[in-house]
């Protein structure tokens, strides 16, 4: 067999569904052809053939690379001033009643043009790299107009296409309210009426909506999932994150690929989600910024076996985070996630969330071979350690 490049000697974190836990190989060897593994497991096993280029790796890990499969990464502005106010006592309700919170960013987001919306996107992108990060998700709604939220969608698109990373766009129109369409029954109407636009043009991966009090009902959430699965388009949620809407239920009713945050999620939503194979996206960051104290139902996930995904949800407003690392961390010390887990949902169930199982998020062969190789001696110190960057080379696509 002939091999593009092959790295031996290496300790794989395989996540392979077949194998218990991480699916850890010691003394283990991946093998590249073409940008796609074309062998994951014991060095001893490698087949024969000739590579073009032998790495060895002197027993470090190896894992899949990273996917944070829930950001707002691209956005105009800053919000360190709101972040002062709720020091200063502000609740973040009270501070997005007040046009503040999202809407302030959709004004910055407006005024940016694509390049400015592209870069001040690349500095925080490239902090994910860093840290073995080869997939990212990228959400659209803070424009809440046809121009603004089309931008930023080109705007993450080519991101993707700059950078040694697959981009995957997803459409959150019905983030927020604009502030010159206050109905929310007419704006969703106009949020519908956009997307067919944005799956032609292939702009949007998938379409989300936000499900709360303070955002959109259940009914209206649901007018936008029929408007996606017209459009041909997978969709997502973010759901139960402040109060329970059932929100998750209504996600998995839909067959969405991801309810995401949870935290007020009960029994049915994880059993509704579990039987769907809707993934359970949490996300820490907002958790913890919010200092939320009602937790995602971890236990009845894992009760009813629905898969477990964790993600930066990276944005301006509830979770500036831009390390998947500490997300990792965040999710096991804040929702007791096992390291197993914690690995796992940044990798093989990330890639479920995304729709994308069959092409990244393990070490398998045939799947595109996105690696990040880390200078640690178990993997639980990739969840331990705070602040501490052990990535020693990131590859995408076998190189
Ligand atoms: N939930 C969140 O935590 C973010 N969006 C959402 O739907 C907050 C977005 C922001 O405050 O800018
Ligand atoms: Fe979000």
């Amino acid at each position: 067999m002939r091999f593009d490049r092959v790295w031996r000697d290496a300790r794989l974190a395989t996540l392979a569904p077949d194998r218990p836990g991480l699916g850890l190989v010691e003394r283990g060897a991946v093998a590249a052809r073409d940008g796609r593994i074309v062998y994951a497991g014991p060095e001893a096993e490698l087949p024969p053939g000739d590579a073009a280029e032998t790495v060895r790796l002197d027993g470090r890990l190896v894992t899949p690379g990273l996917i944070d499969c829930h950001t707002h990464l691209v956005y105009g502005g800053s919000r360190a001033r709101e972040f002062e106010l709720r020091l200063a006592g502000a609740s973040y309700e009270e501070i997005s009643r007040a046009g503040g919170g999202i809407v302030s960013t959709v004004k910055a987001t407006r005024a940016a043009n694509e390049d400015e919306l592209v870069s001040s996107a690349r500095a925080r992108l490239d902090r994910l790299l860093a840290e073995g990060v080869t997939t990212v998700e990228i959400k659209s709604g803070y424009g809440l107009d046809a121009e603004t939220e089309t931008r930023m969608l080109r705007a993450a698109r080519k991101l993707g296409g700059e950078a040694a990373v697959r981009v995957v766009t997803t459409y959150l129109g019905a983030h927020a309210t604009p502030p010159e369409t206050p109905d929310k029954e007419s704006y969703i109407a106009a949020v519908c009426d956009l997307i067919p636009m944005l799956a032609r043009e292939k702009l949007a991966d998938a379409v989300d909506a936000f499900c709360e009090g303070i955002a959109f009902s259940p009914e209206q959430t649901a007018r936008v999932f029929a408007a996606a699965k017209a459009a041909g388009l997978p969709v997502k949620l973010h759901a139960d994150q402040l109060s329970n809407l059932h929100g998750a239920k209504l996600a998995a009713e839909h067959g969405a690929l991801s309810a995401d945050h949870l935290e007020y999620t009960d029994e049915e939503g994880a059993a509704a989600m579990a039987k769907a194979g809707t993934v359970a996206v949490l996300l820490p960051g907002a958790f913890y910024v919010l200092r939320e104290t009602h937790k995602p139902p971890v236990e009845a996930f894992r009760r009813h076996g629905t898969r477990i995904a964790l993600a930066t949800d990276c944005n301006p407003g509830t979770s500036p985070l831009t390390s998947l690392l500490l997300t990792m961390n965040m999710g096991a010390t804040l929702f007791r996630l096992t390291v197993d887990e914690a690995i796992a949902g940044v990798t093989r169930e990330a890639a479920h969330a995304l729709g994308l199982a069959s092409e990244i998020g393990t070490l398998t062969p045939g799947k595109d071979c996105d690696l990040a190789i880390w200078d640690v001696d178990t993997p639980a110190e990739l969840v331990y350690r705070i602040g501490f960057n052990p990535l020693y080379a990131r590859v995408f696509r076998g190189a």
